[in-house]
């Protein structure tokens, strides 16, 4: 009996994985209402990247990237995580080892219940000092000062900009997991920010079997075995059903 969207082919692996990585982008958070950077409503339309995720923008005009940023956690603060959120972290009780390596900086995958979690790009809830370092969590601000650590030096929010390194530990996690998956789902991301675009095709190289799940195609869609068109909150929970069903079955 067909099982929807996904092959049989991608049920069979992921009942047989004992690794897989899930490696998400804005279109995970999409349906939850957080905007995407290069979609329609996207944040890149109204804003230019240069101007404001990257250090020397924000040491120029620290006030309009503190804007952007406030901004978004405000979106971030008001939605919930969507059933594509949900589906990955159900996922997580079904595969032995399950990771997901996410370029969100939303948090959302950890509010849906996703116990292994690897930040690529940081976290927007969280901020650092540029003068000594020192992470700061939830900090309640809503002045028109800038935020400042007790030493004195300017806080940022702690993501990852362009032109910046992505967090040592993260990235060693996120190859780790790439390199040694059975199975590798590329989900909601344009795959043009690197080195997170590049993940998918390195899984691949190391044998991995490779599933895209967008509402668009990408560059490295023909590169994956498998596309499947479609928002991630409506073919995840399929997805998962389908395995938790062949699972049950037995078959
Ligand atoms: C680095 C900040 C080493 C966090 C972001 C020249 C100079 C310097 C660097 C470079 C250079 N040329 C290239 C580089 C490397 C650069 C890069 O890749 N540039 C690209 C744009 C060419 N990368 C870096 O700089 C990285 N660091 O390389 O350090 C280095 C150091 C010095 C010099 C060289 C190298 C740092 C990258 C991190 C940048 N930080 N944001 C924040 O504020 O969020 S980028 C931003 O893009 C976000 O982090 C985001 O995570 C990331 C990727 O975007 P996506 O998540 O894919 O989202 P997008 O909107 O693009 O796409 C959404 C997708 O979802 C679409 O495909 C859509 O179809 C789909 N979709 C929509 N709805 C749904 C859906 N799918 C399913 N269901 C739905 N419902
Ligand atoms: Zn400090």
């Amino acid at each position: 009996m067909p099982q929807g969207p996904f092959s049989e082919e991608l049920i069979g692996r992921l009942k047989s994985a004992q690794r897989v990585a899930a490696l998400t982008g804005a279109g995970i958070s999409a349906e939850s209402g957080v905007p995407t950077f290069r979609g329609q409503d996207g944040l890149w339309k109204r804003f230019r990247p240069e101007e404001l995720a990257n250090f020397d923008a924000f040491l120029r005009n620290p006030s309009l990237v503190w804007e952007w940023y406030q901004y978004r956690r405000r979106i971030i603060r008001e939605v919930r995580p969507n059933p594509g959120h949900a589906a990955l972290a159900q996922l997580e009780g079904l595969v032995p080892d399950f990771a997901v390596i996410t370029q969100n900086v939303d948090g959302l995958h950890q509010r849906a219940g996703s116990r292994k979690v690897i930040e690529l790009h940081g976290n927007i809830h969280r901020n650092r000092c540029i003068q000594c370092g020192k992470v700061v969590e939830d900090l309640e601000w809503e002045g028109d000062e800038l935020p400042h650590c007790r030493c004195g030096g300017l806080l940022r929010p702690d993501v990852v900009w362009f032109g910046e390194l992505l967090p040592e530990e993260a990235l060693a996690q996120a190859y780790l997991y790439t390199r040694t998956s059975d199975v590798f789902l590329t989900i909601g991301t344009s795959a043009v920010v690197q080195p997170a675009a590049s993940l998918p095709l390195e899984a691949k190289e190391y044998g991995a079997y490779v599933v895209e799940v967008n509402i668009e195609s990408t560059p490295i869609t023909p590169w994956v075995d498998e596309h499947v068109r479609g928002r991630a909150g409506e073919l995840l929970p399929k997805l998962v059903e389908a395995l938790a069903r062949s699972k049950r079955e037995g078959r």
